[in-house]
């Protein structure tokens, strides 16, 4: 089981997205193990995209990110940080292809409605960040987990 971090930035909240896209990621099976929404602190997101820092659209991101309010998710899964950057699609919402959440919801390149640890060490790094109180990650097993894996095969291996 992999845990990865997903950002439904401030378009999605504003838009009233935001219900639409958790929605896809349950309906996927991935499990919800820590949730919060509020408008978030500059310096949090300047560590956020510190890989950026050097580069032209770093101040205008952390601006956008921090203009109003932001949903973080902890979602849980088999391959889940993969598994996430499908479902999100290409960065440019207008080259994301139809049925990703991109592709299905937006036109623009920077207000592209998700952020998603995009590598193993890069949400272990964002879920410490975001989530730094373990408290506020949930340890649950769904009931509807043995039917949207097969666990002999999937889970115990
Ligand atoms: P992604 O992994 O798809 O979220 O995209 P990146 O980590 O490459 O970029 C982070 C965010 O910076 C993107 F969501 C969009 C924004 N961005 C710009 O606004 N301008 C740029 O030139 C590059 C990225």
């Amino acid at each position: 089981m992999e845990r990865s971090l997903v950002l439904l930035k401030p378009d999605a909240v504003q838009r009233g997205l935001a219900g639409n896209i958790i929605s896809r990621f349950e309906a996927k099976g991935l499990k919800i193990v820590g949730m919060k929404m509020r408008t978030f602190p500059t310096e949090l997101l300047e560590k956020h995209y510190e890989v950026h820092n050097e580069r032209p659209f770093f101040r205008g991101l952390v601006e956008f990110m921090t203009s109003g309010p932001v949903v973080a998710l902890a979602l849980e899964g088999k391959d889940a940080i993969s598994v996430i950057r499908s479902l999100v699609g290409k960065t440019n919402s207008r080259e994301a292809a139809p049925g990703t959440i991109r592709g299905d919801l937006g036109m623009s390149f920077s207000n592209n409605l998700v952020h998603a640890s995009d590598a193993p060490e890069t949400a272990k790094f964002e879920l410490g960040l975001w989530f730094s109180d373990a408290a506020e990650l949930s340890d649950w097993t769904p009931v509807t987990e043995p039917w949207v894996y097969n666990v002999a095969e999937e889970l115990n291996a």
